[in-house]
């Protein structure tokens, strides 16, 4: 995928092909002349359905987030997000809360926060969408992860309108982590600060009961996109996830390596709760490109965030229908 101005340039095409009919294409020399002509005519554009994820419209999302520069915690970049995040989760008139914490880091106490969307079902019980939006602290270099920290929250967004559209069965809570990565080196206590503190605070108030699945997504906008087979994540649950693409049509997705993924899943599946990562954890040739100044924009596909996003609705339908 050449980027989003390509994208743009192919709709155009389309949508000037959709209004021609059954005419033969348009010289591009001549088309100034017809432009007049096409005023007024119901030219087909990329306008999305609305219950339909569009990976144009994450795209879009990921584009904004990487445009408020680096995201580590506690930096301007990432309150710049935030703010983000949280227009457009009230503009879709969902339940919005803050958690701020203060974490314990090698780097000395740094302030965090996650952002919870709240859509109610008919039922309590609820499905977790979650993705972390915080970005790798390079002392050095410009890291902005369009992939890594982007697409994934660029996508959920997209997922938290898709999905607020439609009334569901079970609730689904659309939670955004910060400090998903290390500060300085991983190890237990130093990562997925805010998912650790999501489930501690599930725990504290009782509510470990009422969420029936997590669905982490991370690194899905890859433009040679290849879900990983994460031994890790919660197995019947990948099972679903992976017929879930099957049956969409998307079995050339889906990487048969098998890998055990450290992520924000592990303290849900630690906590019981059944809980799976859709991540293509081998960016560019050789994983060349992951925690480098080099995931920027262009290494990011609209198509591939659509067929995650189809990937996670067709999930949720099956966990649903039971
Ligand atoms: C994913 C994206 N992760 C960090 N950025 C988690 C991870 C850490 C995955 C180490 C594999 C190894
Ligand atoms: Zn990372």
């Amino acid at each position: 995928m050449a980027g989003k101005a390509q994208f743009y340039r192919d709709n155009l095409v389309k949508g000037l092909k959709a209004a021609l009919g059954g005419f033969p294409f348009v010289p591009l020399l001549f088309w100034p002349f017809f432009l007049p002509a096409f005023q007024g005519l119901p030219v087909r554009t990329s306008k999305p359905s609305s219950t339909v994820v569009s990976g144009n419209l994450a795209f879009a999302h990921v584009e904004k987030l990487v445009s408020f520069g680096p995201r580590p915690p506690g930096s301007p970049g990432i309150g710049r997000a935030q703010a983000y995040i949280l227009e457009i989760l009230r503009s879709l008139s969902l339940e919005v809360e803050q958690q701020d914490f203060l974490a314990s880091t090698p780097n000395g106490p740094t302030s965090m926060k996650n952002i919870v969307g709240k859509s109610h079902g008919q039922q309590s019980q609820a499905i977790i969408l979650a993705s972390h939006y915080d970005t790798l602290l390079m002392k050095n270099a410009v890291f902005v992860g369009a992939n890594d920290g982007g697409s994934s929250t660029g996508l959920l967004l997209e997922l938290s309108r898709v999905l607020s559209k439609t009334k569901n069965k079970l609730s689904l809570w659309f939670v955004f982590f910060d400090g998903e990565e290390a500060q300085r080196q991983w190890s237990e206590t130093d990562g997925l600060y805010g998912s650790r503190y999501f489930v501690d605070r599930l725990k504290s108030e009782g509510h470990l009961g009422q969420i029936k699945a997590m669905i982490l997504m991370d690194m899905i906008g890859d433009i040679d996109l290849k879900i990983e087979n994460d031994l890790s994540s919660t197995s019947w649950l990948m099972q679903v996830v992976r017929k879930s693409a099957r049956d969409f049509g998307y079995g050339r997705y889906l990487s048969s390596v098998e890998k055990g993924i450290v992520d924000d899943h592990i303290p849900f599946i630690r906590a019981g709760i059944p809980a799976v990562d859709l991540i293509d954890y081998d960016f560019g040739f050789n994983n060349s490109l992951w925690h480098t100044p080099n995931d920027t924009l262009d290494k990011v596909s609209p198509q591939s965030l659509k067929v995650a996003g189809d990937i996670v609705v067709r999930t949720i339908e099956s966990l649903t229908a039971n």
